[in-house]
């Protein structure tokens, strides 16, 4: 209830009960009021195991450090696909349990790049400092990370015990960090450091790693967390009778745009701002088999294959100078952009193929191309 009466909940435009924000403006200052009482949530359930002041005032800063300061997609998501399922304006307490969901989201995301930004070694992240290389903190980041992923769990406890499908939200979080922790191993197993050998970089590889580390977690999650919100049936059938799993639907077309953004992840890594994306990138140091080097590898001369072979993967700024050189010379950023094109419209064509059916109104083709306009061009 205190949750409830936090939230300011006057401008809403909708019949009444309901609360239908008027623009995606209004729709994120919601959301990020209900930061403030999940917060206070978890500020309060971790003080209740009885620990003085100072761990009080640690945990918070973990919290209003790592998980506030983001672009929100991920979250955001949740509460749009619970409202074009439901095609109507959500009910307030509706509002709030998909806000719930979607800083559910947000907060296992920060338990990952906390962790993340030790592995690759990270300076920036969100325009600050990275977590780990704050005085004091260290590797207490790491259990850090940890109270980040617990904080999921108390908070659905805390929202969702009472509901048929609270399992079905356990085990979907687990699955995806299970899934999520498996694309970081495969993203460091094949990023091993002074060992770099180009000749075992692929598309397959660089692929199955985007699934794994971004995709479940960045698009598959947020649409099922939605649809066992919205208790959308797993069995699907479509207009012309076909027999469908609504989750594997879902999922068919959310890896793939996952995929893309991490291809558009790997190219801001080389070619966007630190004002841009907030972050310094790390690919070229890191020997990651990102995107940016397999395309230049099938691109490259023997001359720039050779300063490839003996530039990536060291922690040389000149020498991560020269990759560049040699990224820029093959051409990467019109690769990109052809890329980008044609990812987007294999993915729109996807979307349009979606055997929409009237009578199961729940997967509308909207789930999907919100994602994809949210991310198509994408600068940040
Ligand atoms: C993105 O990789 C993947 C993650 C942030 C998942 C990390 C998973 C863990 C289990 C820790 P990235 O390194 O390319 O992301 P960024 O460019 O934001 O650092
Ligand atoms: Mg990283
Ligand atoms: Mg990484
Ligand atoms: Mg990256």
């Amino acid at each position: 209830a205190a949750l409830f009466y936090a939230v300011d909940w006057s401008d809403k435009t909708g019949a009444p009960g309901t609360f239908s924000p008027a623009d995606a403006v209004v729709k994120r200052e919601k959301f990020e009021e209900v930061f403030a009482v999940v917060r206070q949530e978890l500020v309060d359930a971790f003080a209740s195991q009885g620990v003085p002041e100072d761990a009080r005032i640690w945990y918070q800063r973990i919290l209003d450090y790592n998980v506030p300061g983001g672009k929100l997609n991920r979250g955001i998501s949740v509460v749009d696909s619970v409202e074009i399922m439901q095609g109507r304006a959500l009910t307030k307490e509706e509002f709030l349990k998909a806000a719930v969901l979607g800083w559910s989201v947000e907060l296992l995301q920060a338990y990952f790049l906390v962790l993340d930004d030790v592995m690759d070694k990270s300076t920036k992240r969100r325009g600050q400092t990275c977590y780990y290389l704050l005085p004091g903190v260290g590797t207490i980041s790491i259990n850090d990370a940890g109270l980040l992923e617990s904080a999921v769990y108390q908070l659905l406890k805390l929202h969702f015990r009472q509901e048929k499908y609270y399992v079905d939200l356990l085990e979907l979080f687990h699955e995806t960090t299970y899934q999520t922790s498996t694309g970081q191993l495969l993203d460091l197993i094949n990023a091993p450091e002074n060992v770099v050998n180009l000749s075992s970089i692929s598309l397959e590889k660089f692929h199955l790693i985007a699934k794994y580390k971004t995709a479940h977690y960045s698009f598959y999650l947020p649409v099922a967390l939605a649809m066992l919100m919205s208790q959308v049936p797993h069995e699907y059938t479509s207009a012309d009778g076909k027999s469908l799993n609504s989750f594997q639907l879902a999922r068919s077309i959310l890896l793939p745009i996952g995929e893309y953004f991490q291809v558009q992840d790997d190219f801001l890594d080389f070619a966007g701002s630190p004002e841009q994306i907030g972050k310094i990138g790390t690919d070229i140091v890191d020997n990651k088999c990102s995107w940016c080097i397999n395309t230049a590898l099938a691109a490259a001369s023997p001359e720039q294959r050779a300063i490839l072979d003996n530039n990536y993967g060291r922690r040389d700024p000149g020498m991560e100078e020269n990759v560049k050189a040699v990224f820029e010379a093959v051409g990467l950023r019109d690769k990109y952009r052809v890329y980008e094109e044609r990812a987007y419209s294999r993915i729109t064509a996807m979307i349009e193929d979606i055997p929409e059916n009237p009578a199961f109104p729940s997967l509308k083709r909207e789930v999907f191309t919100r994602f994809i306009d949210k991310i198509y061009k994408r600068q940040k």
